[in-house]
């Protein structure tokens, strides 16, 4: 996948405007989430790996926020059983219009239906997988839980979520230590001090994370059977819930 090198917040703006997923941040996304989201690279990889031992024949694969098609990419390398569809999905048409590009990249057996919308919208039936790699932090707190409930309701008995989120912590200590260990990783990946604080003001009131628990206890609720979190370095983890 290409992309140019993400400078959009180098140079000093008076007023910063929310973040959004348009045609700027799609030029520049495949880089920007790599230097910006640790363990992202082997986030997608193992989703890959979920598609191996968790989709079964005849099912459905919802990727809600596939941005570029990286989690759709890793995914369909690694389906065994047949007849199965990838469902992507994202409401920012920039995005959508890169993704249908790489996938087009790359022969496949199994087709991916590409939907520009809002995953709040969408029927979610017969999955064996549902991925919400970062994305659910980009919706307001209400409308969580009616989206988990609706994935609950689509998966089939034994069908995986995998849900990968910046987090929030209870420990103040804790949530200090682990945002300045996300700030130096930003650091150490090229970003200047005024490049980290302009995005982080644009992304203020765009993204809310949760804590861990608020996490479990809102899959617990809808009725998930089991649930962990697989992977975690700072303040990013993904996490998995099996009904
Ligand atoms: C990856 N999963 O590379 N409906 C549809 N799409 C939405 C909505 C919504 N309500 N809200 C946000 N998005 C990807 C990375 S990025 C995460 C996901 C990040 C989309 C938005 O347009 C963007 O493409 C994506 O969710 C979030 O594995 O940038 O940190």
């Amino acid at each position: 996948m290409k992309s140019s090198q993400d400078n959009i917040y180098a140079t000093a703006c008076e007023n910063i405007s929310d973040f959004q997923f348009d045609e700027k941040v799609a030029g520049v996304f495949s880089d920007m989430i790599k230097r910006s989201v640790p363990g992202y690279g082997q986030i997608i990889n193992t989703l890959g790996d979920f598609a191996n031992k968790f989709v079964t024949q005849d099912s459905h694969i919802y990727d809600l926020g596939c941005s570029l098609g990286a989690a759709t990419l890793s995914v369909r390398r690694h389906i065994k059983n047949r007849n199965c569809r990838i469902i992507a999905v994202d409401n920012s048409q920039s995005m959508i219009e890169r993704c249908s590009e790489n996938l087009t990249a790359y022969v496949s057996d199994t087709p991916v239906d590409l939907i520009c919308g809002d995953i709040r919208d969408i029927k979610i039936e017969n999955a064996s997988m549902v991925i919400l790699n970062f994305t659910m932090q980009f919706l307001a707190p209400n409308d969580r839980d009616e989206l988990l409930a609706k994935i609950y309701k689509g998966l089939n008995p034994g069908g995986i979520l995998v849900l990968s989120e910046k987090l929030n912590f209870e420990d103040d200590d804790i949530q200090t230590l682990l945002y300045d260990l996300h700030l130096d990783f930003k650091r150490a990946n090229g970003y200047s001090e005024l490049e980290i604080s302009q995005k982080r003001s644009s992304l203020e009131h765009v993204m809310k994370p949760d804590t861990l628990s608020q996490h479990e206890q809102r899959l617990n609720h809808h009725g998930f059977k089991h649930f962990n979190i697989w992977f975690q370095c700072f303040n990013f983890a993904s996490m998995v819930a099996i009904k």
